[in-house]
């Protein structure tokens, strides 16, 4: 069979592979989930939506005659990462994932690490203060039980109905951020505490970097736990693997 990738996107690592595969003359599909109304424009053509669990990507996968599976979703993403090795191995294809490594604090960083959302969650049980909840739409009710902070929240579009916290500033935008742009939110909104994903990658560390600027601290939720797969660095780790197993090397 001719080489036909499916790339599961959603990061701006994605795009930069699907960049590098067109200009490849490869073929391949880039995938999304959906969660947005406007998906980056890809170099590639794209599909959207859910394949329906692991069993509906294996079908994809055999009927659209998918040579090569990769991965290059955001370490969030966990759920579309298990179904991945699943469904690569029931249709009996190689899947790779392209990942980017989880960020390190650094010297001037107030980094307090938490396991998970709902740790998050836990750890802002403390007196009110101005919150940049940088964690997207979908886990925002789950913050509900701290509705003393005033919460700066950043979302991709325009809330469709009411948010769960009483106190709140919208930003609608998405990144790549600049740090220059995100510590001028941060100062015009005299934030107090960053709540952020380990993300890792550039798109989503302005914020970060802008809180080390401004000395304010960051209450860093670690990444889920992903399943055992091969995992490459760079495009350029992705288009080696793709020639070298289509010599079956
Ligand atoms: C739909 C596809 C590109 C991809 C860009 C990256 C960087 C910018 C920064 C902040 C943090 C957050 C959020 C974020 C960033 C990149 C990358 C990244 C964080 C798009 C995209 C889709 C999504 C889904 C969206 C989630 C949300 C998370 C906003 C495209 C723009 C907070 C994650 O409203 C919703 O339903 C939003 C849902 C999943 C997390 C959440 O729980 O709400 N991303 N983000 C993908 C799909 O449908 O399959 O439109 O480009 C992609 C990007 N978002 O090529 O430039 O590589 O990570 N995305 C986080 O990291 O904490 C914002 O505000 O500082
Ligand atoms: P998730 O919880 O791991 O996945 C839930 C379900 O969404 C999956 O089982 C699958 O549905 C569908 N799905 C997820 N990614 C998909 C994709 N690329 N193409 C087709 N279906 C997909 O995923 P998530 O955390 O909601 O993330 C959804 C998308 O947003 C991904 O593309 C991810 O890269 C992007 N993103 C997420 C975050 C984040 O913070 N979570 C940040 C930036 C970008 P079925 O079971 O029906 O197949």
């Amino acid at each position: 069979m001719t080489t036909n990738l499916l790339i599961l996107g959603g990061t701006t690592e994605a795009t930069a592979l699907a960049r590098a595969v067109a200009d490849a003359g490869l073929p391949g599909t880039v995938s999304f989930a959906g969660r947005v109304e406007r998906p980056v424009r890809q170099p590639l053509p794209q599909r959207v939506g859910g394949f329906g669990g692991p069993d509906g990507l294996a079908t994809y996968l055999r009927d659209h005659e998918i040579t090569h599976l990769i991965d290059a979703t955001h370490p969030f993403a966990s759920q579309m990462s298990h179904n991945a090795v699943a469904a690569a191995k029931a249709a009996n294809i190689p899947m790779v994932a392209l990942t980017r490594p989880a960020w390190q604090a650094q010297s001037g960083d107030a980094w307090t690490h938490v396991p998970d959302i709902a740790a998050a969650v836990e750890a802002l049980d403390r007196p009110a203060c101005n919150v940049m909840l940088a964690v997207g739409r979908m886990h925002l009710a789950e913050f509900a039980p701290n509705p003393q902070h005033r919460y700066l929240l950043r979302l991709v579009d325009p809330p469709k109905a009411p948010l769960p916290l009483p106190q709140t500033e919208v930003i609608v935008d998405r990144g790549p951020f600049s740090e220059a742009s995100d510590r001028a939110l941060m100062e015009a909104h005299q934030i107090d505490l960053v709540a952020s994903k380990n993300a890792g990658g550039t798109g989503a560390y302005a914020k970060i970097a802008a809180a080390r600027a401004l000395n304010v601290p960051v209450l860093m939720i670690d990444r889920p736990p992903q399943p055992e797969r091969l995992e490459l660095a760079t495009p350029a780790d992705v288009l080696d693997w793709v020639h070298s197993t289509d010599l079956g090397v």
